[in-house]
């Protein structure tokens, strides 16, 4: 089939004269990297050829219409809304089902002067080279040189919705939940499209749309069909679904006495449960499960084990779907050091799942925090599907104020190398690749959908990596930063550095040199490190830091809580001496005295008062930055990020002072030479509290 050019080009002249008027709205965000801005001079014209003439093999096929659609769109609006030159335009032809090219999402795309080919052993491939080839343009390459040849490294590239169904999101800080869920499904928002869209652009595949602290009624029938609304709106987009499920849900809402895991009766719930979402879902991608875990409900409930509980879900769903089982488990009752748990219960597991079970591992064993080592699981369960779990949205990591590009934490979690895997032992990316990665998201009902804009970046490294682990943390900053912001090239490389440092630089003023869990109770925001009074020892800091007159951090070698002995010996060695291990991670695995002597000669005491101050020179110099970029940004997004960035100085400084006026509490030490006073007394930064805190 031939997409009509008269119907493109007049549609192309209105864009154009509304781009010439101005654009409606101001850059607000709400496009994300998906705004085509034309680009200037050269780059212009030699997008002008391209676009004239769009044809496939199969036009009809739903995702291969939206390919079509969605490279002609982008097109008009890389040209500025100008139509294809006449007579010299490219054409641009799509084979949507080439036996040559793999399944699954692969795509080709050759381009010479005349033309542009894209193949793709499936449509979903055509549609991923539609939004690659627009990345390719909108980051500057010429069209006559497009050359791509890539395929997915990981098969399930996963967002977690923590959203509820009454709009709230658990540890969201970018408005409501996008999920209307009163309307559905009746009625489909638009955002919901454009959701669809942002991720099919990444790759990302499947979504489970709610909170994995899951209220069991979404299982009822009501909501499959509200469910199935949706899956049927992203399936062109080649996204499918999955539901966290409530292990107790029989029970719940099923009128059943029990829900253990190997009772007929339970089992013969979740059959027909399945049974009824497939009639309405036939590609429904299964059921994501936090059990016994923070008081959710699971097989322990029975005495079963979590291969029991997860085993009885999968032969529900039978090879139709997946049953992701979470690792993030800790126990009540249990006093062993919190990140030895999960690896505790999960290891002896290994090999007793089904076939179609995968087990979710978050990056680190604690929690998602600023800097944590790859947790000890990744490696140690050869025989059972690992799926990595990140988190998108910043719990930990300062929520939706300031910058924090997290693109390095993954990066350095993917890259570890474990130790384990034979006699070339594998790293994390190794590992979850023939699997997959999810990431808890970040979305929300903000026009920028992600509470700050530096946000969206976050989104977009998650779906470029899950997609391929091994591009860089600086690569996925530039492309992010030409497509959202602008492609001058030195701009872009200013943003890209400020992006590539800014992890660490919260790191630095939160957890330094490896302390962990210093947050503030219940909405995790701010600093507590004296707090040692909740009902549970490790959901306090000072299990975590453990600091008293005489030392600080956490002793996990032989002598003390033993967690390292859960990593490859070859691995452990690393960071098993405190005057060899790699500072990043001293305190997390050892316990030293303020005098200990870091590499370089500091104390302790002297190198923890300097990050604090390195954090906030690091912090001040890219405010400065910033202001130096202001002639390039559009000014609402400059004037929105000044003001993240202004606050999250005010943050650090924060954290730096009564972090130091808690440490100097505990040890009895002067400030280091040269540190700034502290403004206030500990019992005035004790005293703040602010329950206008998102997540309280
Ligand atoms: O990070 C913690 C969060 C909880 C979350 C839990 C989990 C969904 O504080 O809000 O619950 O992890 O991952 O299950």
């Amino acid at each position: 089939m031939m997409r009509g050019k008269g119907i493109v080009n007049r549609l192309a002249a209105i864009a154009a004269a509304l781009l010439v008027a101005g654009p409606l709205h101001a850059e607000d965000g709400y496009a994300l990297w998906l705004r085509h801005a034309p680009p200037e001079g050269e780059g212009r014209s030699r997008l002008a050829r391209l676009g004239g003439l769009i044809v496939a093999n199969n036009p009809d096929h739903p995702t291969v219409a939206l390919a079509m659609r969605e490279l002609d769109d982008g097109l008009a609006q890389l040209r500025g809304g100008a139509a294809a030159a006449d007579g010299a335009a490219t054409g641009i032809r799509f084979d949507c089902h080439d036996p040559a090219v793999a399944r699954g999402g692969a795509f080709r795309v050759m381009a010479d002067k005349a033309s542009l080919r894209i193949a793709a052993g499936e449509p979903v491939g055509c549609l991923y080279a539609a939004y690659a080839i627009l990345r390719e343009l909108g980051q500057g390459v010429d069209p006559a040189k497009l050359a791509l040849d890539e395929a997915p490294a990981m098969p399930l590239r996963m967002l977690n919705h923590w959203d509820n169904p009454d709009g709230h999101v658990e540890r969201g800080y970018s408005g409501r939940s996008i999920f209307d869920w009163w309307h559905l499904p009746e009625k489909l928002g638009p955002r919901m499209i454009d959701y669809a869209r942002a991720n099919a652009s990444l790759g990302i595949n499947a979504v489970v749309v709610n909170n994995v602290n899951a209220r069991a009624f979404m299982l009822e029938p009501r909501y499959i069909a509200k469910l199935a609304r949706l899956a049927d709106a992203w399936r062109p987009y080649g996204i499918r679904v999955f539901l966290s499920a409530r292990f107790s849900a029989p029970k719940d809402i099923g009128g059943l006495a029990t829900a253990d895991p190997l009772d007929p009766q339970v089992q013969a719930w979740w059959r027909a449960k399945a049974d009824e979402i497939y009639a309405a879902i036939p590609d429904f991608g299964g059921f994501l499960v936090k059990a016994n875990s923070e008081g959710q409900p699971g097989p322990q409930d029975y005495g079963r084990t979590h291969a029991d509980g997860a085993n009885m879900l999968a032969a529900a769903l039978g090879m139709r779907g997946t049953v992701i089982w979470r690792a993030f488990v800790y126990q009540a009752e249990d006093t062993t050091d919190r990140t030895m748990q999960a690896y505790a219960e999960f290891q002896p597991l290994d090999g007793q799942f089904a076939d179609n079970v995968i087990v979710q591992i978050k990056n680190g064993p604690l929690d998602f925090q600023p800097r944590e080592p790859f947790h000890p699981l990744f490696g140690a369960m050869p025989k059972t599907r690992l799926m990595l779990e990140t988190q998108i949205t910043r719990e930990y990591l300062g929520q939706a104020t300031g910058i924090a590009y997290l693109a390095p934490l993954w990066k350095e979690v993917l890259d570890a190398d474990t130790g384990r895997g034979g006699p070339k032992p594998k790293t994390v990316a190794q590992i979850v690749s023939p699997v997959g990665m999810a990431g808890v998201a970040n979305t929300g009902s903000d026009r920028n959908w992600t509470g700050t804009h530096f946000d969206q970046a976050n989104w977009y490294a998650f779906g470029r990596l899950a997609w391929n682990p091994s591009l860089t943390s600086e690569d996925i900053a530039r492309e992010w930063t030409a497509q959202t912001f602008t492609r001058d090239t030195e701009t872009v490389r200013r943003i890209a550095a400020m992006m590539l440092g800014s992890r660490d630089l919260v790191a630095q003023y939160t957890a330094p040199l490896g302390l962990a869990h210093l947050m503030g109770t219940g909405h995790h925001y701010g600093p507590s490190p004296w707090v040692c009074d909740l009902e549970r020892p490790d959901w306090n800091p000072c299990y975590y830091h453990r600091a008293d007159k005489d030392g600080i951090g956490f002793d996990r070698t032989a002598k003390g809580s033993g967690a390292l002995a859960q990593y490859a010996p070859s691995i452990a060695a690393q960071w098993a001496d405190a005057a060899t291990i790699d500072e990043k991670y001293l305190l997390w695995f050892h316990r030293v005295r303020w005098d200990h002597r870091i590499k370089g000669g500091d104390t302790l005491w002297e190198r923890l008062a300097a990050e604090y101050a390195w954090a906030e020179i690091g912090l001040r110099g890219r405010i400065q930055s910033w202001e130096g970029l202001r002639p390039h940004i559009d000014a609402e997004r400059h004037a929105a990020i000044a003001a993240d960035m202004a606050r999250e100085l005010k943050d650090a400084r924060w954290w730096r002072d009564a972090s130091m006026a808690y440490w100097q509490s505990v040890n009895g030490l002067p400030l280091p030479a040269g540190a700034r006073p502290i403004p206030e007394s500990l019992e005035a930064y004790r005293a703040r509290t602010f329950p206008e805190a998102p997540g309280q």
